[in-house]
């Protein structure tokens, strides 16, 4: 909830043309005192029938774009706004589904419409979904993404443990790369948000890389910064010494944490998980005086070189 109030936060002071629709079922006093004060919120409290989690992704849009919205976008909780995303958006074809660029370069192609039975027509490299745009355009899409995040063979799968879950289900973006390479809907346009131009895929100290932070210094962070993988509030089951230290060193210089911060003190929010843990990262911070890419310049550096730290705190796998 901390995180949500943090990105719905950064969003509207940055963007004067956003509406942002939240639904949380159940909203904490602090999340509807929060929404209160903002008048670019609207805040629904009912429960979805049928979908949560990840998988209300096509739900919400349909329900924004049935509402007449001539574009809707879904953003993860775990981001950062730093500039505006209606600029961003302009930058892009009108009629294109937009996504965001994965984390890791090495996120190939694996056909995976032949799973649903759907012939295959184009690649559809691996991409991330935190960033989702779409228009009425898309409506078709979104419905049978809906489907398919309903069917049983997936319904099971999420049931699995993340690492056992066959690739084609393994999460709600797997159906949507599905119907995107296929034949049907080979015909949408879509594009992609770039990595380190447009989203910092912070995973741990990979994904944001030392030439993006460098380069930052001069052109600015980017529009939004994404702390995917493993969140700061959460720790992991059982730890090494070594691994602790890493993990909690990566928490305390991650460019998501840091940005979070700037935009928790300006709220006068203190969240925990916040709170710097090592002295290590207490020193960068004071150093780069809390920048949020230059802070963890080091530990990105490392990590290029390094790949076993870079999977350590990355928490993704
Ligand atoms: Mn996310």
């Amino acid at each position: 909830m901390d995180s949500l109030i943090l990105m719905g936060e950064s969003l509207c002071r940055v963007d004067a043309h956003v509406s942002l629709h939240l639904t949380v079922p159940d909203a904490p006093p602090a999340v509807r005192a929060w929404a209160e004060r903002r008048p670019e919120v609207v805040l629904r409290t009912k429960r979805p029938e049928r979908v949560s989690g990840w998988n209300i992704k096509p739900w919400l849009l349909l329900q924004e774009l049935n509402a007449g919205s001539p574009q809707a976008l879904w953003l993860d909780d775990d981001i950062i706004v730093t500039r505006p995303v209606s600029a961003l958006l302009d930058e892009f074809p009108r009629e294109s589904l937009i996504v965001a660029e994965e984390w890791t370069s090495s996120a190939s192609a694996v056909p995976v419409s032949h799973f649903w039975n759907l012939p295959s027509a184009r690649p559809i490299p691996v991409f991330n979904n935190c960033f989702i745009r779409v228009t009425p355009a898309h409506r078709t899409l979104l419905e049978r993404w809906h489907q398919m995040l309903h069917d049983p063979r997936y319904r099971d799968a999420q049931a699995l443990p993340f690492e056992l879950r066959p690739v084609p289900l393994c999460h709600d973006g797997w159906p949507l790369i599905a119907l995107l390479e296929s034949a049907e809907f080979s015909q949408v346009p879509y594009d992609w948000i770039r990595r380190g131009r447009h989203i910092a895929q912070c995973a741990g100290s990979s994904g944001y890389q030392p030439h993006h932070r460098v380069l930052d210094l001069f052109r600015g962070l980017p529009p939004l910064i994404h702390g995917l993988g493993r969140k700061p509030w959460e720790s992991p089951p059982d730890p090494s010494r070594l691994q602790h230290f890493l993990l909690d060193l990566a928490t305390d210089v991650s460019p998501y944490t840091l940005a979070g911060r700037r935009v928790a003190k300006d709220l006068g929010m203190n969240p925990p998980w916040l709170e710097v843990r090592t002295l290590t990262g207490a020193m960068l911070r004071g150093m780069t005086n809390g920048h949020p890419g230059m802070a963890g310049l080091p530990l990105a550096i490392l990590h290029a070189f390094h790949r076993k730290i870079g999977q350590v705190t990355t928490g993704s796998g």
